[in-house]
């Protein structure tokens, strides 16, 4: 999309400064493209270090949207005034810096489709996850029922639907509490029941 005779895309900062800037020019027109292409104007989101750190709820509310465009910095970042233009939101993945948003972006594509219908084969495979509920997820096993003298705890394999849901609770807690007391705070402690009976048990799950 650049104008410019070599297809140069970056410049020096005004001001000085290490590295380069990439321009306004490029991405304005490569923007102008994409909307003509789709017929409507995206969800515009600047990957980038200062903005707000992506959480489960975000993309939970990003999933919602028809359309998404990323814009993944290099070099050392981009001209301000077409993020005043363009962006209707920042998002970082964390507090670390990276060459690009490239990598970044990817997470944030990643953690919205696996929320998309269909996507995943049914809401369980991902409300169940840590983050999803604000906890921690308990420990999970799988066959054999034992594996170099380690064995599957016992309620699991009791077929007691109540019992195994309370153990599946205690555990998720007692994670949550020494591995990340801090979202204990925000969590939703009050069990969330979906309205179902189990049909094996009877019991609201
Ligand atoms: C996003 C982008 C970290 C994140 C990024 C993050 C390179 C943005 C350059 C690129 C600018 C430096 N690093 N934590 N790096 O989500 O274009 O700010």
């Amino acid at each position: 999309f650049s104008t410019e005779k070599h297809s140069k895309v970056d410049d020096y900062h005004y001001g000085g400064g290490a590295g380069m800037l990439m321009q306004a020019q490029p991405i304005n027109d490569c923007y102008e493209a994409l909307k003509a292409e789709i017929g409507k104007k995206p969800h515009l989101i600047y990957m980038s270090p200062q903005g707000k750190v992506l959480t489960q709820e975000r993309a939970k509310q990003l999933a919602q949207f028809d359309n998404i465009a990323i814009l993944c910095g290099h070099y050392e970042g981009i001209d301000e005034r077409i993020l005043e233009k363009i962006v209707d939101e920042e998002i970082s993945v964390g507090d670390y810096v990276l060459t690009g948003g490239e990598l970044p972006a990817l997470i944030l594509t990643d953690c919205i489709a696996r929320m998309i219908d269909g996507v995943l084969p049914n809401s369980e495979a991902f409300s169940e996850e840590s983050h999803f509920t604000g906890l921690l997820e308990h420990p999970q096993y799988t066959k054999p029922f034992e594996w170099e003298g380690r064995t599957v705890p016992e309620v699991l394999i009791s077929g007691h639907h109540a019992n195994i849901a309370k153990w599946k609770r205690e555990q998720s807690l007692k994670r949550t509490y020494e591995r990340r007391p801090d979202m204990l705070e925000k969590a939703q402690l009050e069990p969330v029941l979906t309205g179902e009976m189990c049909p094996q048990c009877g019991q609201p799950l």
